[in-house]
């Protein structure tokens, strides 16, 4: 009879992702096969990598092994990735990378690695045993000891057998969870709006509409594609769309929106008109406005003595370039570019630029993916959108949009995420200024009208 896993089949993706695109066999199941040293260790050893699974009632708790399972104890420390995730979780994953030793006994199957990091499975009693330490590194709501119902323990293919590798793909995934925590916990300022409004604007085909669908994605959990995406020298886009995001399938309303555009175009006539971007920064331009490249949006100037509420102008401006062509961009494409720059910081609004198709995405970020490498900041594209738009380094973000991938990949997801905050960040900057210069003017304006009923 075949012995099946009893990992549900998103349990066993997510354990297949952890480690890059692995794939597990069952080697050893506790309720089928007997607890005798001699047993697992004739099942497990001589296979390469494993994966011991320990199934609770609430969590899963687990340790994936870079070299051999010992025959009896491991000689020596070798990296381990120690995990645990709820049960009826397909996100949110727990993980430490640690030098770890492992013992087989005639009782007990023993993880240790130094700082007081033990897990012990006891099957006599089925109770899993965890040291204080590893309860809280590991976010676990348990006691020392804990009734389990089953112990499982796989072979690991496909992975590449190289312990930095291992270590990068759990601080990616550490630092995409740490992110979309950020993310989540993100309030406009002052709650002065419901949603801050990120406007993408760039050339045609240099990737707006492609991030909007990647930000979408990555919030998601697999890959959408509501807004078209093309590459023709027109732009697909010509309608301004004013997109919502959820919080993962059928999660709540995250408080941003993403304000995409028709691409700019060099030549004359053709094109988002430049002269639609004053109207849209300042809230004018409704959802679904169909663009006119030739003719801006009639705005009727009686409207303008009751200029458009904070909560529908533009909170930040997004550049969207492709970084392999923002240092060929035609003049007429740089002046159109500069003129929204100016047309923003006439209305106070902070920018930051995304540069999109980034092939090299692991030398974006430093090690611990809190910076973006010295190497890639440095680099002549950066500068030229500095000197070009007056951006700041740290608002110059990189990112690679989902385009032709069949699934998602945590280390894009980073940069999207890191990029998404940085623009909401920037977001938070502009309506704090704006809020404190419509005080200032109202504040103005009443005493001026208090002077003149004197
Ligand atoms: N490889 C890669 N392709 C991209 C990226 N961003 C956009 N694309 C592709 O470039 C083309 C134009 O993208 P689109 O989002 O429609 O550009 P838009 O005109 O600025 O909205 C599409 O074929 C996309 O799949 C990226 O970061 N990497
Ligand atoms: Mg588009």
């Amino acid at each position: 009879m075949e012995v099946t896993t009893r990992l549900t089949w998103i349990q066993e993706k997510l354990l297949e992702q952890l480690l890059g695109k692995a794939s597990l066999t069952l080697l050893y199941k506790s309720s089928v096969h007997q607890f005798i040293t001699l047993d697992i260790t004739k099942r497990c050893s001589n296979q390469g990598s494993t994966m011991t699974v320990i199934h609770l009632k609430q969590n899963i708790v687990g340790v994936f092994m870079l070299e051999q399972f010992p025959l009896l104890r491991s000689e020596k420390s070798s990296t381990c990735v120690w995990f645990s995730f709820r049960q009826g979780s397909s996100t949110g994953m727990s993980a430490l990378v640690l030098n770890t030793q492992v013992e087989v006994s005639v009782t007990q199957l023993k993880f240790f690695s130094p700082g007081g990091f033990s897990l012990i499975v006891d099957p006599r009693n089925y109770e899993l045993h965890l040291s204080a330490e590893v309860i809280k590194e590991l976010q676990l709501d348990l006691k020392g000891v804990s009734p389990y119902l089953e112990c499982e323990i796989f072979r690991v293919d496909g992975i590449k057998r190289d312990p930095e590798f291992i270590k990068k793909m759990v601080t990616v995934k550490q630092y995409r969870k740490k992110l979309l925590s950020a993310l989540r916990a993100y309030r406009p300022h002052e709650d002065l709006v419901p949603e801050v409004r990120i406007l993408l604007v760039g050339p045609v085909g240099s990737g707006k509409s492609s991030f909007f669908n990647s930000v979408k994605s990555a919030f998601q959990g697999h890959l959408t594609r509501q807004a078209i995406v093309g590459s023709d020298e027109d732009s697909v886009t010509k309608q301004y769309r004013v997109y919502t995001v959820k919080d993962g399938e059928g999660g709540k309303m995250l408080p941003f929106l993403l304000c995409d555009s028709m691409g700019l175009d060099e030549r004359k006539g053709a094109g988002l008109c430049i002269d639609d971007i004053p109207h849209i920064l300042n809230g004018y331009v409704p959802d679904r406005y169909q663009f006119n490249p030739c003719k801006p949006k009639e705005v009727r100037l009686s409207t303008y003595c009751t200029s458009p509420p904070l909560k529908d102008r533009i909170h930040c401006v997004a550049y969207v370039l492709n970084i392999n062509s923002v240092n060929m961009l035609s003049d007429q494409m740089v002046a159109k570019l500069k003129k929204i720059h100016r047309d923003a910081v006439h209305c106070g609004v902070r920018e930051v630029a995304l540069l999109t198709n980034v092939n090299n995405c692991d030398e974006v970020l430093d090690d611990n993916f809190l910076n973006m490498t010295e190497s890639m900041t440095s680099r002549s594209q950066v500068k030229n959108v500095q000197d070009m738009l007056n951006i700041p380094i740290a608002n110059i973000l990189m990112v690679s949009n989902y385009a032709l991938e069949r699934s998602l990949d945590p280390l894009k997801d980073v940069l999207i995420f890191a990029a998404l905050n940085q623009m909401l960040r920037t977001a938070n900057d502009s309506l704090e200024d704006l809020f404190l210069k419509e005080t200032a003017s109202a504040n103005d304006s009443l005493k001026r009208r208090s002077r003149l009923r004197k």
